[in-house]
């Protein structure tokens, strides 16, 4: 087969005329492919000198960082801020170099027909990478993965070890994504010289740090490079289409096999791109939506290629839910069937590793989520690491898949050079997360200043631009505007919109949230005539507080304006009302204001993913929902009973 044109495009480059080259398919192993995880200590410096830029004067990636100064040990993954005590570092910004010695197996380093990739989860926020003091890859955001090709570095010569060096620069501008400002403080009188803090808009801590897993990993030097599957359904007939891309060869075969859970093939084709048809199609459906929920098949690729020195094959296994999204003006159809989201916002957030990927972690959160009965959870706000939404795939949690745009609220935040960026994020994103059944939309934006005037042709753009990426998905952001001022909100597929009634406004009173929230709906569904899903809502609890009558930050105020939502969000929810979502699943870290304390208290888990009052009720809510929406009724009867808190 001639691929010229595969095999030297990117996807997305070839869909749409996009700037961005190339696939990134999560590394895993395969026949083919090999990887060797760099998790674990690394050396760890930050550059305290007054411009922080003493790091790059004196060139410390040209040699072991120990030899420039002194080191820290750093766990990776991590945020660094909080796993010492130096108070200094927790609120430092700035650049911070982080350092490690790798030993690669002697045939990546001596096998020519070898690819060897360094590859990084994510470095908040810019990052620069050197391998034995060569500069390799350089990438601007704190949550997408990104990728150097280190093979010709490590096979030019005999060599032992090599050592990887990362510069991490967490300081935001109007132009990054999420937007910040550098704070120049100069009175002499109140502010040592040189004196700066960084501002955001933001409700979070802006950890920092290799939050991600670091690791290489090999392919042959002709490789699939990225596949992108899309999957419809036409009666009992699941549909999957395919597309391949090859990089390092213009001649090769494709052959691709879908398995089912039993290892069966049930359909194979040939060829960069097809349709796969699978009869009796087991669809992905959501958790209590069904009773096999998540179902998952595996799309073996398999590449042979000739080369001059002879035969090589790459193998690649991708999972793929069969399952199909709609939107109506009414309804958000899974499979053709109505579907209400009723679950959470989260955070990456915890003790000590602050954003750090930790497994442990991860599980208790998938456990929380199943014990409450919550089918979805928006990636509020910024996308979280490939492994959740691999599980959310498994457990068949839906996603909102949210972009870091995040606190864009200042008009310099709206220029073209803050566009572009955005529009590459949006590519990003979409090019990770666009094979996973869970992600059944996307979100561009968190609350962002969208009365402002050139909000409008800004969303207009984005939104735009990633339904480009993928006609497949509907496309939102979430707004906290008034629904006649939001400029936003004509391109979005579905209206996603936050409120704090009786919290940031009419405080205790919860009498009047009812009210509240039904004149929102209406106002929001007679101008625009699109489902709406309560994006946030919620108090804060201190866990322990009690108080009866409730009153502000007791667990029994959250309760109660929780039970005042869930009211007003019943009289709509069989209308256009499409779902719900908790702010937020567990407290999580701030900056600090007297309106925090210590971090925002609104999670219904504790930060340590313990119960408040309000976890219960939300368990008692989400089962009776799950009940209600359930498909197959009497098979699904005996399985949720299992775990229902009810008999139904
Ligand atoms: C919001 C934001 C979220 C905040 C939350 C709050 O509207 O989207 O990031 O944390 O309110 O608790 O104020």
């Amino acid at each position: 087969m001639h691929a010229g044109v595969w095999a030297t495009l990117g996807p997305l480059l070839w869909a749409c005329g996009l700037a961005l080259q190339g696939g990134m398919l999560y590394p895993r192993e395969s026949p083919s492919r090999e990887r060797k995880e760099l998790d674990g200590l690394w050396s760890f410096r930050a550059d305290f000198s007054e411009n922080r830029h003493q790091g790059f004067e004196q060139q410390w990636y040209r040699t072991p960082l120990r030899e420039s100064g002194p080191t820290l040990d750093m766990p990776v993954p991590s945020s660094f801020n909080d796993v010492g005590q130096d108070r200094q570092l927790r609120n430092f910004v700035g650049w911070v170099w982080y350092e490690r010695e790798v030993t690669l197996p002697q045939r990546w380093t001596q096998d020519l027909g070898t690819r060897v990739v360094l590859r990084i989860g994510s470095a908040h926020y810019y990052a620069i990478v050197w391998v034995n003091g060569v500069h390799v890859a350089e990438h601007e955001g704190g949550h997408l993965p990104f990728e150097a090709d280190i093979s010709k570095l490590v096979q030019s010569g005999p060599l032992s070890s090599c050592r990887i060096t990362i510069a991490i620069n967490n300081t935001l501008t109007p132009h990054t994504l999420p937007p910040g400002t550098i704070l120049h403080k100069t009175d002499p009188n109140m502010y040592p010289k040189g004196y700066f803090v960084q501002n955001t808009n933001f409700d979070f801590f802006n950890y920092a740090g290799l939050h991600r897993p670091v690791l290489v990993y090999t392919t042959p030097t002709t490789y699939i490079d990225d596949i992108t599957v899309t999957t419809g359904v036409d009666q009992d007939t699941g549909l999957v289409d395919y597309q391949i891309f090859v990089q390092g060869n213009e001649y090769f075969q494709l052959e691709v096999f879908l398995l089912d859970q039993e290892g069966k093939v049930v359909a194979q084709g040939t060829g960069g791109r097809g349709q796969l048809q699978v009869p009796n199609a087991h669809l992905w459906w959501p958790y209590l939506m069904h009773e096999h929920p998540a179902y998952l098949y595996s799309l073996e690729v398999r590449l042979t290629a000739q080369t001059a020195a002879g035969a090589v094959s790459d193998f690649y296994t991708l999972p793929v839910g069969i399952r199909t999204v709609a939107v109506t003006e009414h309804q958000f159809l899974i499979n053709g069937k109505p579907f209400y989201f009723h679950g959470v916002n989260k955070h990456e957030d915890a003790d000590i590793r602050g954003k750090g990927f930790d497994w442990p972690l991860l599980l208790k959160d998938f456990s929380l989520l199943r014990w409450l009965g919550a089918n979805a959870f928006r990636t509020s706000h910024y996308p979280y690491a490939e492994e959740v939404m691999q599980l959310c795939d498994r457990y068949g949690i839906v996603v909102i898949d949210e972009s870091p745009g995040v606190g864009i609220v200042l008009v310099e935040s709206y220029g073209n050079e803050s566009l572009q960026h955005h529009l590459e994020v949006m590519e990003e994103l979409v090019r990770r997360d666009k094979n996973h059944p869970a992600v059944v939309m996307w979100s561009v934006a968190n609350e962002p200043a969208s009365f402002l005037k050139p909000a409008g042709y800004y969303f207009k753009t984005v939104i735009a631009h990633t339904k480009a990426l993928d006609p497949s998905r509907p496309v939102t952001f979430v707004t906290n505007s008034n629904y006649e001022a939001d400029l936003g909100a004509p391109y979005v597929d579905v209206i996603c919109v936050n409120s704090y009634y009786s919290w940031y406004h009419d405080y205790g009173h919860l009498e009047v949230i009812q009210l509240q929230l039904a004149t929102e709906f209406e106002n929001w569904h007679r101008t625009y005539q699109k489902p709406i899903i309560q994006s946030e809502y919620g108090a804060a609890a201190i866990a322990g507080f009690h108080q009866d009558p409730p009153v502000m930050f007791s667990e029994e105020y959250q309760k109660a304006v929780l039970e005042q939502y869930h009211l007003a969000l019943d009289q709509r929810r069989k209308d256009y009302v499409v779902g719900e979502l908790v702010w937020n699943f567990a407290d999580f870290m701030t900056n600090q204001s007297p309106q925090r304390v210590i971090g925002n208290k609104k999670g219904i888990f504790t930060r340590q993913r313990q119960p408040k009052a309000a976890a219960f009720l939300l368990r008692e809510r989400y089962w009776k929902l799950a009940n209600e929406t359930m498909y197959h009724q009497s098979a699904m009867k005996s399985r949720c009973l299992e775990n229902s808190p009810f008999n139904f």
